[in-house]
């Protein structure tokens, strides 16, 4: 049998931020297809344990996860003149890739729809589909856990990319970017330049990270 949430919490705290969310989630179940809804609470619950490992405020995490594609709603054509017609800023670079402008349109419906005013949420939800170089923790959170949610099952090295997620973020944000270009090269998909930015700079942070190893390596044979 299946029981009501009840309107506590189960330490007995209701507290305002969650009462938020499952209004935010009634309304999710509503405008979004069952599965993009069931997508939006998987990711919501990931990016809460990567902010449990990671040391990222838990509410924002929950939030920015549940909201991260409340802009799905429509048809990449719909999703078009939506943002013409709010006067919702993109690139001519994304009007050709217009896969990546539900990020921007819900990034718009979170501020002015769901009443969201947190700088940082936004942003994450800006930047969900493309990244970008120097993303705040939140931003890598919400991009990873979209990628990594249980119900995802779109690459074949998902499993360690999962395990890597809750070790290293910047690493996993390499990984994910490099598959997502050579995706988009095999179905000959346009890159929105701030999808190939954020690649170059998770690529360069990904060397470093490498030749400082093989130093310390070289450091620790010849002290033997
Ligand atoms: O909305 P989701 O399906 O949950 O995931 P998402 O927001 O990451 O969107 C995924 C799609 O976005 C995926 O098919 C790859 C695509 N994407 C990411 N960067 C670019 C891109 N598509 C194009 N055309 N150009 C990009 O730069
Ligand atoms: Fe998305
Ligand atoms: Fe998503």
């Amino acid at each position: 049998m299946v029981s009501k949430i009840t309107r506590e919490g189960t330490d007995g705290i209701m507290t305002e931020a969650f009462n938020l969310i499952l209004s935010y989630r009634k309304n999710l179940e509503m405008k979004l297809d069952p599965m993009r809804y069931e997508h939006s609470l998987s990711v919501s619950y990931s990016c809460m344990s990567l902010a449990m490992c990671h040391g990222c405020d838990l509410e924002k995490a929950e939030l920015a996860g549940l909201l991260h594609d409340c802009g799905k709603r429509y048809s990449d054509d719909i999703i078009l003149k939506k943002c013409k017609k709010h006067g919702i800023l993109f690139s001519p670079e994304e009007e050709e890739a217009p896969a990546v402008l539900h990020a921007n349109y819900g990034a718009w419906l979170a501020k002015h729809k769901y009443g969201v005013s947190d700088p940082e949420i936004l942003s994450a939800i800006l930047y969900h589909t493309t990244g970008k170089p120097e993303m705040t923790l939140l931003e890598k959170i919400v991009y990873i856990a979209d990628y990594i949610e249980p119900r995802r099952n779109k690459a074949d090295n998902l499993p360690s990319i999962r395990a890597l997620a809750y070790k290293d973020l910047d690493e996993t944000m390499y990984r994910i970017l490099k598959g997502t270009l050579e995706y988009l090269d095999r179905k000959s998909g346009k890159i929105d330049p701030i999808t190939l930015k954020a690649f170059e700079y998770y690529q360069e942070l990904h060397r470093k990270q490498a030749l400082k190893q093989v130093m310390s390596s070289d450091e620790e044979e010849s002290d033997a």
